[in-house]
């Protein structure tokens, strides 16, 4: 959304500076260092934290996770929101491949919502990751997701996908990360271990000590935060190289990333760890998306890191600059690591869809009219099945975007290989689940529905889109009994079992690399020892 009149930079910033000033007292320059704008009352420049782990054991991760309407702390001002067991950023869920989550959902809300695990290749039915089924206000339900032993390590999120509502539920505090471990093994020797951050990055319109719950504007002055806090200071020593998860928990603004003095190594890319290496100065993160970046410390001094001034079209929203926070570079240089750049991962982790047989093609447009949002001509309805796939087929999907503003597409379950991007070829790099569609521009993406028969949605994740009906549903059925099937692929079960637990969709087990196209290879450390395990520094 945006205001009606496009209006030049210099008044738009004055603009927010006045709706600023009128939304809360705040909230401007003390002349000690850079305050940043909000629009509520903030401390700023406190150390960096994360949110609270919850770290798996024994292949389990057991999660009470109450739901409720409360006040939190959010840069030290008590805001009150709706919260995943009491806080702004919910719990990081840290678990390994092959885990269980075992979630008790208490919804203490007097609304329903239900819970979405961003990037999960698991089931999407029964009690697992089912983002059609409604957790009604005021009930308890289990949440069980079995995660597969291939998962990719990487960042993951949850959140709130209760349609029609998801917006208000995400930016008022139901979203957390996921952390799948395991990422440090590709790296070369001497980085694994390096110092992890959680960077979560969510935006927060408050009024009146209270999160919005209704009429949300995205391009209404906002408070940006990283891990719930305003501008925090994160240590780090002249040379030293830290893992940053980037990920944007933010119902509907996008972040343009730049870290002053450093560049991102991408090693990761929506819980998948990248085939081919980049070095960017800037990243894009739409709402939901994820990048995981080597950064090295610069020669001592103090740093900004920023979201840059970003407009998503002339239809979409203009977001001015802002610090999300300041990184002190002090202490004895370290030796600087040699980081990956330039070297390719092992042929098995590379995709490579561009050399697949497509056994299908489709056609998705996005399009918009007021405050409608259409995917192929249509809005949402839960009942209705949009596109029903074969499992195991290939499919390349042309995505076309008739509208004056950015749309995130976004796909459950499985991930997806970007060819190109308004006819230009894109380079393998990696698998990712979330895609910016360019203004009246065209993106084609393949992918394999492997694994996971049932329902789950594609849509775009801008949630205000989305609640007002920017999201449709894909079906995955198992190919008929008798019909020809290809060499290599496994009988399947001629009908899934009751819909009613997580394991209730038919599961089709992995067997070769060409199953997936970008498998994990066969040896672990776990298992095989460390030796065996290629890296992001081999070449
Ligand atoms: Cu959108």
């Amino acid at each position: 959304m945006r205001l009606p009149i496009r209006l030049g930079r210099a008044a738009l910033v004055a603009l927010i500076a006045v709706a600023a000033s009128f939304a809360a007292g705040v909230i401007v320059a003390q002349g000690q260092g850079t305050q940043v704008p909000t629009t509520f009352p903030t401390v700023q420049g406190q150390p960096f934290s994360e949110p609270p782990r919850l770290v798996s054991a024994n292949g389990v991760l057991a999660v009470d996770l109450r739901v409720t309407p409360t006040t939190f702390t959010v840069a030290g001002t008590p805001i009150s929101g709706k919260a995943y067991n009491g806080v702004f950023i919910g719990p990081t869920l840290r678990v390994r491949a092959g885990d269980r989550i075992e979630m008790t959902f208490r919804n203490e809300l007097d609304q329903p919502t239900n819970i979405h695990f961003h990037g999960f290749r698991v089931s999407p039915s029964g009690i697992s990751d089912n983002v059609l089924r409604v957790i009604p206000a005021r009930t308890t339900a289990p949440v069980r997701v079995e995660i597969p032993k291939d998962m990719e390590p990487g960042t993951y999120w949850y959140h709130s996908h209760q349609h029609g509502i998801s917006e208000e539920q995400v930016m008022a505090g139901l979203a957390g990360v996921i952390v799948v471990e395991g990422e440090q093994r590709y790296l070369p020797a001497d980085l694994r271990g390096v110092t992890e951050r959680v960077i979560a990055l969510k935006d927060l319109q408050a009024q009146n000590g209270a999160a919005l719950s209704a009429n949300i504007d995205s391009n209404a002055p906002t408070t940006r935060t990283v891990n719930g806090l305003v501008n925090p200071v994160i240590p780090i020593q002249p040379d030293e190289t830290q893992l940053w998860r980037l990920a944007n928990l933010s119902a509907d603004i996008w972040y343009r990333v730049r870290a002053d003095g450093m560049s991102f190594k991408v090693v990761g890319q929506d819980g998948s760890p990248m085939a081919r290496v980049t070095t960017e100065t800037t990243l894009l993160l739409p709402p939901g998306k994820r990048y995981d970046v080597l950064v090295q410390g610069p020669p001592a001094g103090t740093y900004r890191l920023r979201t840059l001034r970003y407009s998503t079209g002339p239809a979409g929203d203009d977001y001015p600059e802002r610090t999300l926070a300041t990184v002190t570079s002090a202490g004895q240089p370290v030796q600087p690591a040699d980081l990956p750049g330039g070297q390719t991962l092992p042929a098995l982790l590379r995709p490579g869809f561009a050399k697949a047989k497509v056994d299908r093609k489709r056609r998705i447009t996005f399009s918009e009219r007021g405050n409608r949002f259409f995917i192929n001509g249509k809005q949402f309805d839960h009942d209705r099945v949009d596109e029903r796939v074969r499992l195991g087929d290939v499919e390349e999907w042309t995505i076309r975007n008739r509208s004056g503003q950015q749309h995130p597409f976004h796909i459950h379950v499985n991930q997806f290989q970007v060819m190109s991007v308004n006819g230009r070829k894109v380079p393998p790099a990696g698998l990712q689940d979330t895609v910016p569609l360019p203004v009246g521009g065209t993106v084609v993406i393949r992918m394999r529905f492997i694994e996971f028969t049932g329902k789950f949605p594609f849509h775009c994740h801008i949630l205000n889109h989305e609640d007002h009906g920017m999201m449709a549903v894909v079906e995955v059925v198992a190919p008929k009994k008798n019909a020809r099937r290809r060499p290599g692929v496994p009988d399947l079960p001629d009908r899934p079992p009751p819909a009613t637990t997580a394991s209730s969709t038919t599961r089709w087990p992995l067997r070769t690399a060409q199953d997936l196209l970008c498998p994990l290879p066969a040896a672990r450390p776990d298992r095989a020892g460390a030796a065996a395990v290629p890296r992001l520094g081999a070449s």
